[in-house]
């Protein structure tokens, strides 16, 4: 059992800590920076890689804390300017490749602390030498996993940052439905969204191309996240199949039907 004395890692059944972490972290770290974001100039990455390192390493990682990540979040926050704010659920890729040529839009990881970590896997271990880079908890082994407790955290300020019209790509072909309320927008981030300062939410819910149609924004689940924003004081609209990202969609589909430009 996880409680014996055992010179090997703990077995967990997510995928263990990216090897060469340290330079991933501190090579995506540069060469943000030297995007030549100016508001970043002060940042120090051999600092920031060491505050990851101290939030981790050596720890039970189903013990994460958010006070494990607080010197991570301060040493890399910034501000992200208003209307820039894109939300997504179940969308990764689409929504990526979208703000990766529509700059007027920012995801959580186009700004610096998303950008460094996208994709990679951490965790520790009690025992030498405190990492575990055979495997990690997943989000569902145990409620504060060092992933769940650090995307939680840092989505929750991403929210907490945004301001004006901000967006959200959810994905309508999602036998669930395209809004979840166990997903990390819909339990941590429209709860953090500031009605004080955002003034409109717009949803953008896409389909996959000749994928299914489970879900459109007269569908249920939408009702359900309307009812939330609406009860919160959002201004909320919603539009099926946004023409400019379903071209996107459209590059990898060319000839379906519905990327048809002579409509
Ligand atoms: O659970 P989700 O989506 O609703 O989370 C997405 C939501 C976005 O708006 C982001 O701002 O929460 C934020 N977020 C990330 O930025 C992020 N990057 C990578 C949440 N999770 C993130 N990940 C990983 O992808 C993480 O491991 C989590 O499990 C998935 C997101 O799952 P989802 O259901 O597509």
């Amino acid at each position: 059992s996880k409680e014996e004395a055992n010179p090997e890692p703990l077995r967990w059944q997510g995928r263990g800590t990216t090897r060469n972490l340290r330079e991933i972290v501190l090579g995506r770290c540069y060469s943000y920076l030297a995007e030549g974001h100016a508001e970043l100039r002060d940042k120090d990455c051999l600092k920031i890689w060491e505050s990851l390192k101290a939030a981790f390493v050596h720890k039970n990682p189903c013990n994460a804390t958010t006070e494990d990540y607080r010197p991570l979040m301060e040493l890399t926050s910034h501000p992200v300017p208003c209307n820039k704010s894109l939300f997504w659920s179940r969308t990764y890729d689409l929504v990526h490749l979208y703000s990766k040529c529509n700059h007027h839009f920012l995801t959580l990881e186009d700004t610096f602390l998303g950008y460094m970590l996208d994709g990679l896997s951490w965790c520790g271990d009690p025992s030498a030498p405190g990492i575990n880079y055979e495997s990690c908890p997943k989000w569902s082994e145990c409620e504060r996993s060092s992933g769940s407790v650090f995307w939680k955290m840092a989505s929750k300020m991403f929210a907490e940052a945004a301001c004006g019209v901000v967006h959200v790509m959810l994905n309508g072909s999602i036998e669930a439905g395209a809004f979840r309320t166990s997903s990390v927008f819909g339990s941590v981030e429209i709860f953090n969204l500031n009605p004080d300062k955002v003034s409109e939410i717009r949803i953008w819910l896409m389909n996959d191309i000749g994928g299914p149609q489970s879900d459109s924004c007269s569908g249920y689940s939408i009702k359900k996240l309307r009812n939330i924003l609406e009860e919160r004081n959002f201004k909320i609209t919603c539009e099926d199949n946004y023409r400019p990202v379903q071209l996107l969609q459209c590059v990898h589909n060319p000839d379906h039907p519905d990327c048809n430009l002579c409509i």
